[in-house]
């Protein structure tokens, strides 16, 4: 504690609850989902998986997350893929699909007090009635969000806490009315409804307009509020979220913005609760917002996981408090730029996170970040209320963020800091420094040893898709529909387990999804690869497999790449885009191109290959079908992932999949 300047003070700050608290703390979180963003954690080999949930959930450890928010599937593209819905009917039920439902366990267990929250972002088709929204039917609607509490409660035993309305979408007013009823006549009261997952205004000017709306809204959650909320939602008396927050590349310009917006969106908004998406970055880093996370695990293969920046900026808060504490009212700016938070849990536990993080070394996605000032200065706090002369010493944490972070500068314990007979604590604060100070003595900078060196995604790959427990296949991103793997009882053949597409109609959506199914897998580097797979188109259209697809997420509908469809009329087309108005070569039956039969309803062997960068080369149950040369003008792209799909929803089925380099 070499730092501490005792004259010479830039300008001193009260600490203390005289006249009560302000507002109750509720958490930071994580966001799993909007969507898909935990894809490819599930596919970790142990010990590393555990370590990876241990550095987000554990108490006392890193992140040691309050809040783990995640989405109710819906069957559509979500942001970074799709996520399974509950319910592909009225009547059919499923809790086995995905892997939030494992996540939310394996949060649980490690902190039994985690707040859960599910939201939708799309819909499977039948709840829109017809229609692109989801409110035709708001009983149906809500009923359906109702049975995924219910899952959730009597197949994993997870007690969610609150359930949103549609994420980023326009709420409803009889819809929020409807789901607080459907979930308080089912037994679940306690279900708080946040609201509405979008912006403050309109959301508050309805609850402030209408009294029933109020009774049936516990939170009033808002997106990238910029650390503001205003004077109207202040006025609601609601607690205000940042339901969604961060969404930054996680170098050291995102653990700032971070560390920046974790304490001024309370001191700015009196925002209480703040949610990072995303929780970790376990989707493909060539799909959108490249690891815009807390933590990066995308390499399932190698093991390889990175510790980042906004990991330990987590634990500055999270480690020191807990949702239920309370902000004292002393919080603010502090005079040469940064500000501090203070809370405590009513119990005689103090804790104060102080940020000076420089307007360049704090940049967030969004919103615009106005120009400000901060230099290094010397800070005094003065401890008074319930706390002079009662707190004596606290335990000082500190990040060195900006440029010159590193891991290891960053949540340091700085031991403790004795606190002054005048109950003064003075302290020198350089820019762009994040510091605890804190009563609460069980922090920890956990750790495990190195994981595994990062390495490419192998080559040779092959699945057969028999069950790895989750109801996906390994490393398959689906972009539109869903593709699970299935088990065929009947088969005499060797295709009893096999991947297949399960989306039978377009969902309520979130994205301008294709109109059919979609999923990558692999090197976004790949460019001479062979791809061969069987497959048997069902009640689809037809189906295909690509390589150097080139886009996924909300673009999906702009992938290029080189795609092979088979079509059940047993026509099949090379084209260099997804919604195939690109062709470079075609063949129907009957014509003289056509050498060998594609089999609806039953097994068939594809090939595709690039050699020599642009020899495409393809075969049909072991017969070439076709040959060509890529010029310029084709414009295909000269790498990306390899893909399947169908050629509309529909049912298709797909084994035997190898990638391997071409020969
Ligand atoms: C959010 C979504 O809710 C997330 O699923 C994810 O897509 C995230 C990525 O940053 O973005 O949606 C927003 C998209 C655009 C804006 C705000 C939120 N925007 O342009 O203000």
């Amino acid at each position: 504690f070499s730092n501490t300047v005792g004259i010479d003070q830039d300008t001193s700050y009260p600490i203390n609850d005289n006249g009560g608290f302000a507002h109750k703390f509720n958490g930071i979180g994580g966001l799993s989902g909007g969507g898909a963003t935990s894809r490819l954690l599930v596919n970790y080999a142990e010990p590393y998986r555990s370590q990876i949930l241990d550095f987000l959930f554990k108490p006392n450890f890193a992140a040691s997350l309050h809040i783990l928010k995640v989405e109710i599937g819906g069957d559509a593209q979500s942001t970074e893929g799709t996520e399974a819905t509950h319910m592909r009917s009225e009547n059919e039920e499923n809790y086995t699909r995905g892997y939030e439902w494992w996540l939310m366990k394996e949060a649980k267990a490690r902190n039994p007090d985690i707040t859960l929250i599910g939201l939708p972002w799309t819909w499977p088709s039948w709840i829109g009635q017809g229609t692109v929204l989801p409110y035709e039917n708001k009983t149906l609607t809500a009923t359906y969000i109702m049975k995924w509490v219910k899952g959730a409660k009597e197949h994993h035993g997870l007690a969610i806490n609150y359930v949103g309305i549609w994420n980023e979408r326009p709420y409803n007013v009889e819809y929020i009315k409807t789901l607080r009823k459907v979930l308080d006549e089912n037994g679940f009261s306690d279900v708080g409804i946040i609201a509405s997952d979008n912006s403050f205004i309109p959301t508050s000017e309805s609850i402030l307009h209408d009294g029933d709306l109020a009774k049936a809204v516990e939170v009033i959650g808002a997106h990238y509020p910029g650390t503001y909320s205003g004077t109207v939602a202040q006025e609601t008396k609601k607690p205000l979220w940042a339901s969604e927050d961060y969404s930054t590349f996680n170098d050291a310009v995102g653990a700032g913005c971070w560390a920046r917006i974790l304490n001024q969106n309370y001191v700015n908004g009196n925002i209480t609760a703040t949610i990072a998406w995303n929780l970790i970055a376990s989707y493909y880093d060539d799909l959108p917002y490249k690891r815009c996370s807390l933590l990066t695990a995308n390499e399932p293969w190698s093991g390889h996981y990175e510790q980042v920046g906004p990991l330990w900026v987590t634990a500055h808060t999270t480690q020191f408090t807990k949702p239920g504490w309370y902000y004292l009212k002393t919080t603010g700016h502090l005079s040469k730029g940064g500000s501090y938070a203070a809370l405590t849990d009513g119990k005689g536990n103090l804790t104060i996170v102080i940020e000076t993080l420089s307007h360049d070394q704090s940049i967030c996605i969004r919103p615009p970040l106005p120009s400000y000032d901060v230099a290094d200065q010397n800070v005094t706090l003065t401890l008074g209320g319930s706390f002079k002369g009662v707190v004596k010493v606290l335990n000082m944490w500190q990040s060195q963020l900006g440029q010159a972070s590193t891991i290891d500068s960053m949540f340091v314990n700085k031991g403790k800091v004795t606190v002054g007979s005048e109950g003064e604590i003075s302290l020198f604060v350089p820019t762009n420094m994040l510091i605890t100070l804190s009563t609460i003595n069980t922090a920890m900078k956990g750790s495990y040893p190195m994981p595994p060196a990062s390495a490419a995604f192998p080559l040779p790959y092959t699945d057969t898709f028999e069950s790895n427990g989750f109801s996906e296949a390994y490393n398959f991103a689906d972009q539109s529909g869903k593709f699970e793997t299935y088990y065929n009882a009947s088969a005499m053949d060797d295709h009893k387990w096999t991947l297949r597409q399960v989306v039978t109609a377009r969902p309520v959506t979130w994205c301008d999804d294709p109109d059919l199914g979609f999923t990558v897998i692999g090197d976004y580097s790949w460019s001479n690869v062979a791809v061969s797979v069987d497959v048997k188109p069902e009640d689809t259209y037809g189906v295909f497999v690509a390589l150097r697809v080139d886009k996924g997420g909300c673009d999906a509908r702009e992938a290029s790449g080189l795609f092979l469809w088979f079509m059940t009329n047993r026509s099949w087309v090379l084209t260099t885009d997804i919604m195939r108005e690109n062709r470079l070569q075609r063949c129907a039956i009957g014509w003289e191109c056509w050498v060998t039969e594609f089999q609806e309803q039953e097994w068939n062997q594809v090939t595709l290959e690039v050699s020599k960068d642009t020899n495409v080369v393809a075969y049909l149950n072991g017969a070439k079908i076709l040959e060509h040369t890529i010029k310029k003008e084709d414009a295909v792209p000269a790498n990306g992932f390899a893909a399947l799909g169908t050629a509309s929803f529909g049912k298709a089925q797909y084994d035997s999949f190898t990638v391997k380099p071409s020969s």
